[in-house]
């Protein structure tokens, strides 16, 4: 969509004529925003490629390529290739991802405003499927689409003008096009101003996506696609960056404190808009919808399914930093979260408090290899009871551990203890129940009487189940035992849910 000039300058006259004192310089201000924004995409055609043709340095995920540090517009060559790759979607969880450059999101972009680009698509001959692109920062008909279908085996040529600066979603538009973007074929494209971007310490590179999977959340072993649910708008998964994993942990993103970070955020949907937070940090400037203006001191912004968005900031104490989508239900219970670890000096003067605790990162704090480990495991006959309970204290820390503890010890009074528990030692199999179904009302445990309720945990998978339980009758005293995921599966089919609760 493109604005009339004359509109463009009568709206800026009017911003400008309520704009507080502090832009004085009007007449000039009004001056750039006539040269540098009304021109619309006119005003990008900088004249013909100059130079030799360039090769764009592509990057994956969370990498972004470095500046063009172009001063004239060049002819730049990409290259990308379509492979269709079966990727961990969660721990022990596999799903055959369609991916622009073999991750999920795609390899980042990055040209200048005025570049031709000569864009090669290459299909993987190994693909199953013929895919093509449309890029949101073309202009013309299906953003390129048209004359980017390509077989397997195959490559396609098309040739753009970036006449728009700003930061876009490319994605892949064949049809059924939401299933292909649904299995992870969407990336960015950076189109810089003409006088590039304010220099930062960090780069990163993020997007969110939905996912659609038969099985629950976290269920393991190879996930198929479900239409139904796509159709639903009913995502099983919601991530950054294309993976439960991908960015906490050892590949959290990483600053030191004092530095400033660029975050360039996209969102390739296929079905949500995203509400994009970082707990415990401001955003200084957002350039929201990827755009050229940007807004100051944001908590949350918008990014719109097959959107973007660059937010700039400084990080200022040190700890762990948690991007969520802050649709919240998303981040804990679908996945959408990822860390920004900062290291560095303490200041108190700003911030007094200890690193972010268990109920911001749930069991995303701890290593989850063990899981995927027992999962393999229990999928070859062979789990053994040292790596039931491995898995199971992983899962405990974060999902029980809030309220019972790391210890099991409880809090007097509040939580009963599940170390040395008596309650639990007269009944094991009562403790499936509990998790299952929640408890309420008189207890006593160890002599003590607790009078309070413990909510139902059955999101909870059935080997989580079996093997958070199993930690805990062989932890802290209590007088050992196992419990296997068809027990659970068992007395899960045996207990009448409510209506709407998870099953
Ligand atoms: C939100 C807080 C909370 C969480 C999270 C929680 N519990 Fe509880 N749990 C309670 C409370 C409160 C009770 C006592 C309920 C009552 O008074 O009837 C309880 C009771 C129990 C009991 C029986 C009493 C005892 O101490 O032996 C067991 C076993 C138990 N929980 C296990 C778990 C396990 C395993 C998890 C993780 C899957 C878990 N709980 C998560 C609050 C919680
Ligand atoms: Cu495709």
């Amino acid at each position: 969509m493109r604005f009339g000039i004359t509109g463009i300058v009568l709206s800026t006259l009017l911003l400008a004529a309520c704009a507080p004192d502090n832009t004085a310089s009007a007449p000039k201000g009004l001056q750039a925003a006539v040269n540098n924004d009304t021109g619309g995409s006119a005003k990008g055609d900088l004249g013909p490629p100059q130079g030799e043709p360039v090769h764009a340095i592509l990057t994956s995920p969370p990498e972004v390529p470095p500046a063009t540090g172009r001063s004239v517009p060049a002819k730049v060559i990409v290259e990308l290739e379509v492979q269709e790759k079966e990727l961990e979607i969660s721990e022990g969880a596999r799903y055959t991802f369609w991916t622009f450059g073999g991750t999920v999101p795609g390899s980042f972009i990055r040209v200048r405003q005025g570049d031709t680009v000569e864009f090669h698509l290459k299909n993987h001959p190994d693909s199953k499927m013929p895919h093509n692109i449309d890029l949101h920062g073309v202009t013309g008909p299906g953003g390129g689409a048209a004359s980017s279908f390509t077989a397997p085996g195959h490559e396609s040529q098309f040739t753009f003008k970036a006449l728009n600066h700003g930061l876009f979603v490319y994605h892949c538009a064949t049809a059924p096009v939401g299933m292909h973007i649904a299995n992870g074929m969407y990336g960015l494209i950076l189109v810089e101003p003409p006088e590039g971007l304010p220099p930062v310490d960090h780069e990163f590179y993020v997007m969110q996506g939905d996912f659609y999977t038969v099985g629950k959340y976290r269920q393991k072993g190879l996930q198929a696609f479900d239409m139904q649910k796509a159709i639903d708008e009913n995502p099983t998964y919601v991530l950054f960056n294309g993976s439960e994993g991908a960015l906490i942990n050892e590949k959290a993103l990483k600053a030191k404190t004092g530095q400033t970070i660029r975050m360039y955020v996209g969102n390739g949907g296929p079905n949500l808009v995203s509400s994009f937070h970082v707990i415990g940090e401001i955003f200084d400037r957002v350039w929201y919808e990827g755009g050229t203006h940007y807004q100051e001191n944001v908590q949350t912004t918008l990014i719109p399914s097959g959107g973007a968005m660059m937010a700039d900031f400084r990080v200022e104490v040190p700890g762990s930093y948690v991007l969520v989508d802050h649709s919240i239900f998303r981040a804990f219970n679908k996945g959408a979260l990822a860390i920004l670890k900062v290291d560095g000096e303490e200041n108190k003067a700003i911030y007094s408090g200890k690193e972010v605790d268990s109920v911001y990162l749930g069991d995303k704090a701890a290593n989850l290899a063990s899981v995927g480990e027992a999962r393999s495991a229990e999928v070859s006959g062979n789990l053994t009871l040292e790596q039931q309970i491995a898995a199971g204290k992983a899962h405990f820390n974060g999902t029980c551990s809030v309220c019972h503890q790391d210890n099991g010890a409880g809090i007097p009074g509040i939580f009963p203890p599940l170390a040395k528990s008596d309650f639990i030692a007269k009944d094991p199999e009562q403790a499936i129940h509990i998790v299952l179904n929640g408890l309420a009302g008189k207890i006593t445990v160890n002599g003590k009487e607790y009078d309070s309720v413990m909510p139902p945990m059955s999101q909870l998978n059935n080997d989580e189940v079996a093997n958070i339980l199993t930690y805990v009758f062989n932890s802290w005293g209590n007088k050992d035992g196992r419990v296997s995921a068809d027990q659970v599966a068992k007395i899960r089919a045996e207990t009448p849910r409510a209506e709407g609760a998870a099953h």
